[in-house]
């Protein structure tokens, strides 16, 4: 049999992968398969764009470059948040500029084409008898709000998002997301592949060695974090679960068949309350109708660019975007009750602390992991099964996608 002519650079070397083991070296840095990356991923799946409680009024927006795309997410006057290609429609221009901000309109700087905020062409300056402002509106992208976690897709047809929401949004409820404010946000870049980012966050084999802050209160031990199923926990996450399940509060293991999402609550160590460096809430109002101080961690990720914790006093949501083969900008975010008041309820710094600690322990060894991967040196090597299960998961689910995307089903034809 000769060699598939479909087959490319990179679903050649994701077919040659060994199961269990890291990918080939040119998976994790060369341009073509970043390229792969985002025309068979980043531009097809649901991504985590941001918190709804980012852009609470009318006219306020926040703007993300997803590869070569720069969107605008932006709340319109019906309460609506929606998302739209951040390109005029006259000649080109990038409408907005700003990362962040609020306009009463969508006005072009280089013509001042104005868009309403539902991205109809309001008003274009002399632009002739038959010109017909409506051909020229904003170019939509999918937007869904869940429960407070804004996604988008710039697919023409996005892959389906019901069972991702009927979930998460159940899941958040409690923690009533879009009823709280953004107390502090960071964004990084990391000189890493953004699967060498993922990969990292997915398992805390790592974190002994990495995290001294973190490790105060979260357990590194894998049965609290990497369960392969609902009934796989440890007995104190099923002691969790069931006082969880009796306040109504959901908390069990739920996941993608796929993996590519998963959400369960988990108790911090000793019934520590929140990632700080004393253990304490560091906020003193609660979130949503959370029911106890110690009530844990709801994490939730989402693949390829989202992991997230929801504790009782704050919630940190997370998101990634591939920059370059080897650059990936994180960006993380810090919510509490939209009516806590800093210097009273918490502390900026209580608060920020060890996530901002812990983010720059996880940037130090992706960039060590990247500079490894780059030497013709570099061989795959063996996931640990218990340890880094999470790990396997992501690039299961990363080279099951690749390589039905990358290589068509050849048809039976018997
Ligand atoms: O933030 C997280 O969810 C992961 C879990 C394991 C390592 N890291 C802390
Ligand atoms: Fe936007 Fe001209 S490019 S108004
Ligand atoms: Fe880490």
């Amino acid at each position: 049999m000769g060699p598939d002519m479909n087959t490319t650079f990179t679903a050649s070397l994701i077919a040659e992968r060994v199961p269990g083991f890291s990918l080939p070296r040119d998976l994790y840095c060369s341009e073509q398969t970043f390229q792969d990356d985002l025309e068979q991923i980043w531009y097809r799946e649901w991504l985590f764009a941001l918190p709804s409680c980012e852009i609470p009024k009318t006219g306020n927006f926040v703007t993300l470059n997803v590869g070569a795309y720069p969107v605008i997410v932006i709340r319109g006057a019906d309460g609506r948040i929606r998302a739209f290609h951040n390109v005029c429609r006259h000649r080109g221009q990038r409408l907005c500029p700003k990362t962040n901000g609020s306009n009463p309109k969508l006005v072009c700087p280089y013509h001042q084409w104005t868009y309403d905020l539902d991205g109809k062409l309001l008003y274009a300056r002399d632009m002739g008898e038959g010109f017909d402002a409506s051909k020229y509106g904003l170019k939509p992208v999918h937007c869904v709000d869940l429960g407070g976690m804004v996604f988008i897709c710039l697919a023409q047809v996005p892959p389906a998002i019901n069972e991702l929401a009927a979930n998460l949004t159940r899941y958040v409820l409690p923690s009533a997301i879009a009823d709280s404010k953004v107390a502090f946000s960071s964004t990084i870049v990391e000189k890493g592949n953004w699967k060498l980012v993922m990969e990292n966050n997915r398992e805390c084999y790592h974190c002994g060695g990495s995290h001294p802050s973190l490790c105060r209160t979260y357990s590194d031990d894998p049965l609290m974090t990497v369960m392969e199923g609902p009934n796989s926990a440890s007995p104190e996450i099923l002691a969790h679960w069931a006082r969880c399940d009796a306040a109504n509060l959901p908390s069990r293991f739920t996941n993608a068949p796929d993996m590519q999402w998963r959400m369960a609550r988990v108790p911090l160590m000793d019934n520590q309350e929140s990632f700080t460096m004393s253990g304490k809430a560091a906020v003193a109002r609660r979130m949503g109708t959370i029911p106890w101080n110690d009530a844990g961690s709801l994490m939730f990720y989402h693949f390829p660019s989202s992991w997230n914790h929801f504790l009782p006093d704050h919630a940190i949501v997370f998101r990634i975007l591939p920059i370059s083969p080897t650059e990936t900008e994180v960006t993380t975010k810090w919510l509490v009750h939209k009516d806590a008041i800093e210097g009273k309820d918490y502390d900026l710094k209580a608060l920020t602390e060890v996530w901002l600690a812990t983010n720059d322990e996880d940037r130090q060894v992706v960039e060590e992991n990247q500079r490894g991967i780059l030497s013709p040196a570099y061989q795959p090597g063996p996931y640990s099964p218990t340890q880094e299960a999470g790990v396997i998961h992501l690039i299961d689910w990363y080279c099951g996608l690749m390589a039905r995307r990358l290589t068509p089903t050849s048809v039976a034809a018997e």
